[in-house]
């Protein structure tokens, strides 16, 4: 996999706590509900014009400010400044996820003219909140300054009862992904990834998946799309096999409209996404 770690930050963890509070409590985006099967949300903190906005990314002159509600979050705007080459700077984000919620595998910047450098921080988290890229399952660990290679196709699960969340960062494209970090910020290169082993699927699983085919239907369709994104995080598959799974699925049972449902959502995460309506001027 091409995401790895590139630092990693001591966090100030009671003055994290508050924050962590005021967000927990905060109004979260409805963006990329789509995406979302189960407890899966974001909230955007900076972004282009600093006012609160609909929290979808898109391409922009110039770089981010904070937002009027990330004023309130002293600890992780600390964080923000005092680590990253924020000159560079698009989007900061929150990530939220709990209760067995997930991401659905997907590939990101299809809506953008250049892909972004991304950059993930757990700011709360427990061993049980996965992320993939590609045949790659890990766990991001507390502070960890992870580059995410989001260009390929990855997920993300919570696996746990804490609410996971982590500090995304999107920066213009570089070259060099280091150059994301502050130049007083040292970039460490030993930290070995928490890469989770999975036990192979044997073929009695794969008849379990397939025979879903039996019983999909317009009312259970994100259910079994859940079900199926949740399998690679145990199971030594690659993600993109969720699709697979699906398309199988669907055309055994051969209805048109679930057909259309699978073509929409394959198309949607893997191939192509319109650009987002802003009211400010687009590059
Ligand atoms: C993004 N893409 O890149 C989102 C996150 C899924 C789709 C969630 O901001
Ligand atoms: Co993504």
């Amino acid at each position: 996999m091409n995401s790895r770690i590139i630092g990693k930050i001591k966090l100030n963890l009671e003055a994290l706590k508050r924050d962590v509070i005021v967000l927990e409590k905060s109004q979260f985006s409805n963006a990329y509900k789509e995406f979302a099967y189960g407890d899966w949300k974001t909230s955007i903190i900076w972004n282009q014009d600093g006012i609160d906005s609909n929290g979808l990314i898109h391409d922009y002159r110039g770089y981010a400010k904070p937002t009027v509600f990330a004023n309130s979050l002293k600890s992780i705007n600390e964080i923000i400044e005092n680590n990253f080459n924020v000159s560079k700077l698009k989007f900061a984000r929150i990530f939220s996820v709990s209760n067995n919620g997930l991401v659905v595998p997907h590939v990101d910047y299809l809506e953008l003219k250049q892909n972004f450098v991304r950059v993930h921080i757990p700011l709360q988290t427990s061993l049980s909140c996965l992320s993939s890229e590609k045949d790659n399952v890990f766990h991001m660990r507390l502070g960890e300054i992870w580059y995410l290679d989001a260009s390929n196709i990855h997920s993300a699960a919570c696996f746990s009862n804490i609410n996971r969340l982590h500090l995304v960062l999107d920066f213009e494209y570089m070259e060099h992904v280091e150059c994301v970090l502050r130049q007083d910020i040292n970039p460490c290169k030993e930290i070995l990834p928490h890469i989770i082993y999975r036990d192979d699927l044997n073929s009695q699983e794969l008849m379990g998946i397939l025979s879903l085919s039996e019983v999909v239907s317009e009312d259970n369709f994100r259910d079994i799309v859940s079900i199926l994104s949740k399998i690679h995080f145990r199971k030594n598959v690659c993600s993109s096999k969720m699709f697979e799974w699906l398309k199988y699925i669907v055309y055994k049972n051969n209805k048109k409209t679930l057909i259309n449902m699978y073509e929409n959502l394959m198309r949607e995460c893997l191939i192509y996404r319109d650009a987002p309506i802003v009211n400010l001027e687009v590059v």
